[in-house]
């Protein structure tokens, strides 16, 4: 059994008190905080290991290289890729996103195609396809969530057909924390002949991937919201897809060979990591990646339900406060509304009690016009938050009902 409790004492961070009280960190899903591991395996790749990676023959090149390079097996590991060579390094989940859309979408989408996606997504999943769908004449139609903010199979089913190119959609939704049926709706792709991308950014830091067993075309994910630094990410592809996909960004550790006019490129995944990457974010990726797997996903998964099971239950004893996302086996975030009290409002009061939640659109602006909403309330969480965290949430929502209707 894993005291997860006790794990709290591996972030630093969360030893502070804010405006007195002590921090009680429910905005994971932004960005999760950081354990001494990850910060430890930082000031290391500065302190002991640093150079350029993949150009100096040099000791610290090399051991600069091998520490990078390792990380990519690591994140194989982590999702199941059959090759680590089907890792590539971007700066986060949106730089992922934009390679795909420019790189897959550049060279395979024309005018007439479909690009699935879903009302849910967050914008980092919708204005990629909108721009290539403007170079290309290719077509974005969204798929409707259901009543409760659950997946509609139906509706999705509904919107495939023959022109369906593309299908793009979170694992999990950022503001609804609906999980979607992933390794159903690759299979529904494939029979139309379309790929299938996998917005993975709150997918991966809260369950176990496969992307094999998925049979996912692409999926993709953030390392700061994994316990790990900003300023890394994923994209992980299939290798005879990446194979025929020409570069994204042009430079330095990209190519085979350069001419003034013309040049050829490096096989992926070199091909679309130009110029020198964020070195020391991806060893502490690696550390984050070793930390979670020493817990095990499955272990995160089960506490994290547990947490979310419980967050509902308590929160719902609030007075005037409706959830925003009930579907069955939701993951992570618990999005609500508070009669008509601005969610502003509501993040910057419970601020002074210690409670860190994000309010707003959650860069999910078709999502909340949907609802008819503008912004929600949104606590989120990480494999540090324990009940307690909710009991002092639920406190803190009492007490500006007070102040609300006093
Ligand atoms: N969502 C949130 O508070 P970046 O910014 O590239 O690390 O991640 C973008 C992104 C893509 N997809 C989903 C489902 C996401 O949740 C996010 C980031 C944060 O919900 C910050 S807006």
């Amino acid at each position: 059994m894993v005291d997860f409790a006790a794990l709290r004492d591996d972030f630093p961070i969360l030893k502070q008190e804010v405006n007195g009280k002590p921090l009680c960190y429910l905005d994971s899903a932004a960005s999760s905080q950081k354990p001494q591991m990850v910060l430890d395996a930082l000031t290391k790749a500065y302190a002991e290991t640093y150079a350029n990676v993949h150009r100096g023959l040099h000791h610290l090149s090399e051991a600069s290289t091998d520490a990078y390079e390792a990380v990519r097996q690591k994140v194989a590991g982590l999702i199941n890729a059959s090759s680590s060579d089907e890792v590539i390094f971007t700066s986060g989940a949106t730089m992922s996103l934009n390679l795909i859309a420019h790189c897959w979408g550049g060279a395979n989408l024309q005018e007439g195609d479909e690009i699935l996606i879903s009302i849910a997504d967050h914008h980092a999943n919708i204005i990629p396809w909108q721009m290539i769908a403007q170079r290309t004449g290719a077509k974005i139609i969204a798929c409707p969530m259901g009543a409760d903010g659950d997946f509609d199979k139906k509706a999705l089913a509904d919107l495939i057909s023959d022109k369906t190119k593309i299908i793009s959609l979170p694992h999990v939704s950022n503001v609804l924390g609906t999980v979607f049926p992933v390794k159903e709706i690759a299979k529904m792709a494939h029979e139309v002949g379309a790929i299938f991308v996998v917005d993975g950014c709150q997918g991966v830091v809260h369950m176990p991937v496969d992307v094999q067993d998925i049979d996912c075309d692409f999926y993709v994910f953030s390392g700061h919201k994994l316990y790990g630094p900003s300023g890394i990410g994923v994209c992980w592809g299939k290798a005879e897809i990446l194979a025929d996909m020409p570069p994204f960004l042009g430079g330095g550790d990209m190519i085979d060979d350069v001419e003034i006019t013309h040049a050829t490129y490096a096989e992926p995944p070199a091909r679309f990591e130009a110029g020198t990457p964020p070195i020391a974010e991806c060893i502490g990726l690696g550390a984050a990646i070793d930390y979670v797997q020493q817990i095990g996903m499955a272990e995160i998964h089960a506490h994290e339900q547990d947490l979310i099971r419980y967050g509902m239950q308590r929160l719902s004893e609030v007075e005037g406060l409706t959830f925003i996302g009930t579907a069955a086996g939701k993951s992570g975030v618990i999005s609500f509304t508070l009669d008509d009290v601005h969610p502003h409002d509501i993040s910057t009061l419970i601020d002074h009690d210690g409670v860190a939640i994000r309010a707003g659109h959650h860069c999910a602006q078709p999502l909340m016009k949907s609802l008819g909403l503008s912004s929600t309330a949104r606590a989120s969480v990480g494999l540090y938050n324990t009940p307690a965290d909710f009991d002092v949430l639920v406190e803190a929502l009492h007490k500006v009902n007070r102040i609300f209707k006093a």
